[in-house]
C-alpha cells in the first residue's frame, strides 16, 4: 500500500497542550473518568474502539466491514464496537454520540457525506477521544477534529477512468451517461470531478448524471430511465461496480449487450465487478482497495501510545481491463 505522508509534529505538540489545558477547567468529566485514557469501560488492556459504518450498500462496503472486523480483534488489541448507519448521515451522530456517552478510547467512522460533522466532531474532542476517518472525508475547515484520514484518492479515481475513455473514444462523438454514488458523498463529488476534469477538450459527451446511491438496485432503476430517455447512449460511467452492475440488468432487459453495444466503466474493482469484466460486460474499471483494517488498527495504536501519526494516508490504486480481470482474479481478496 503506497502513502503520502504530510509531517504534522508541531500539530500534534498543539492538540496534546489544548488536551492538558482542556483537563485541567473541565467540569464534567467526573473524578477518575477514564475516557480517552486507554482502557476505557473494559478493564483490561484491549483499546475500545468504536467503528460506524456507512452502511452494506456495496460489494465494496462488504469487504470494508470485513477488514475491519477481522483486523480489529482481541487477539490483535482491540475491543471493536461496531455500528451499520444505513447510509443515513443521523445514524452516524447517534452512533457517535453513543460511542462518547460509552467513554471509548477511539472512534473511527466513514462519513456518509462531506458535510456537518462539525459539532459532532466538537463533542469527541471536548471528550478527549480522538477520531479516526477511514474510506470517506469530511469538509471540516478544522483538521485538528480528527487524528488521520485513511483512504483513496478518489479525484484520481475518477480521472483513471475518464483517461481510459478519452483515450479509447475521443473523436468518436460519444454519449455517455453517468451513475453517481451517495449525493454529497465524498466518492460520488470527486469521482464526478476527476473524470470530467479528463474528458474535458474531447468531443465525449455527458447526457445524463443521476445519483444510483452506489447500489445495485437503484443503478438499475436510473438506467432503465436513462434508456427511456435517450436512443443514443455509447458508453456508462459507474461510480461504483454494484450500479455498474444494476446497469448490465437494465441493458440487457432492453435487448442490447451490455459491454459491446453499450460501453461500460466502473470503480472498486470487487469479485463481481470483476467478474463482469472478465465476461466482457464491463469495459474497464478502476481500483478502489476497501482493505482498511490493517492501516486503521496501526493508526489507532499510535494515537493511543501519544505517537504523531499521518494526517492523511494515501491508499494506492490499480485499473484493470479485460485481460488483467482474467489474469487477477483467481487470487482476488475482495
Ligand atoms: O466505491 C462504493 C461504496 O466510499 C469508496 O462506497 C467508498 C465507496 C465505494 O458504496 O462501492
Amino acid at each position: 500500500m503506497a502513502r503520502t505522508t504530510f509531517g504534522r509534529g508541531a500539530l500534534a505538540a498543539l492538540s496534546a497542550a489544548a488536551l492538558l489545558a482542556l483537563g485541567a477547567c473541565s467540569t464534567t468529566a467526573p473524578e477518575g473518568s477514564d475516557a480517552g485514557s486507554g482502557d476505557a469501560g473494559s478493564g483490561d488492556d484491549l483499546i475500545t474502539i468504536g467503528f460506524s459504518q456507512v452502511g452494506a450498500e456495496s460489494g465494496w462496503r462488504a469487504a470494508n466491514t470485513k477488514s475491519i472486523q477481522d483486523t480489529l480483534t482481541a487477539e490483535n488489541g482491540f475491543d471493536l464496537k461496531f455500528s451499520d448507519a444505513q447510509q443515513k448521515q443521523e445514524n452516524q451522530i447517534q452512533a457517535i454520540r453513543s460511542y462518547i456517552a460509552q467513554g471509548v478510547d477511539v472512534i473511527a467512522f466513514s462519513p456518509v457525506v462531506e458535510s456537518g460533522w462539525d459539532a459532532v466532531l466538537e463533542e469527541a474532542k471536548t471528550a478527549g477521544i480522538p477520531v479516526i476517518l477511514t474510506d470517506r472525508a469530511v469538509d471540516s475547515q478544522d483538521e485538528t477534529l480528527y487524528e488521520s484520514f485513511i483512504g483513496s484518492d478518489f479525484v484520481l479515481e475518477g480521472e483513471m477512468a475518464g483517461q481510459w475513455v478519452a483515450e479509447n473514444f475521443d473523436g468518436q462523438g460519444i454519449k455517455v451517461v453517468e451513475l453517481q454514488g451517495t449525493t454529497g458523498s465524498a466518492p460520488a463529488i470527486d469521482r464526478k470531478e476527476g473524470f470530467a476534469s479528463a474528458i474535458a477538450g474531447t468531443d465525449i459527451e455527458v447526457i445524463d448524471s443521476q445519483t444510483g446511491n452506489f447500489t445495485r438496485a437503484e443503478g438499475k432503476t436510473v438506467m432503465e430511465g436513462f434508456l427511456q430517455a435517450h436512443d443514443d447512449i455509447d458508453l456508462v460511467f459507474a461510480h461504483n461496480d454494484d450500479m455498474g452492475l444494476g446497469a448490465i440488468e437494465a441493458i440487457e432487459a432492453a435487448g442490447l449487450t451490455p459491454g459491446e453495444d453499450i460501453k461500460i466503466v466502473t470503480i472498486d474493482a470487487v469479485k463481481d465487478g470483476m467478474q463482469a469484466l472478465a465476461d466482457g460486460k464491463i469495459n474497464y474499471i478502476v481500483e478502489c482497495n476497501p482493505l482498511l483494517g490493517p492501516d486503521l488498527a496501526d493508526i489507532a495504536k499510535k494515537v493511543i501510545a501519544g505517537e504523531s501519526v499521518e494526517k492523511r494516508i494515501v491508499v494506492k490504486d490499480e485499473a484493470f481491463d479485460q485481460e488483467a480481470a482474467v489474469a487477477a482474479l483467481p487470487t482476488r481478496e475482495y
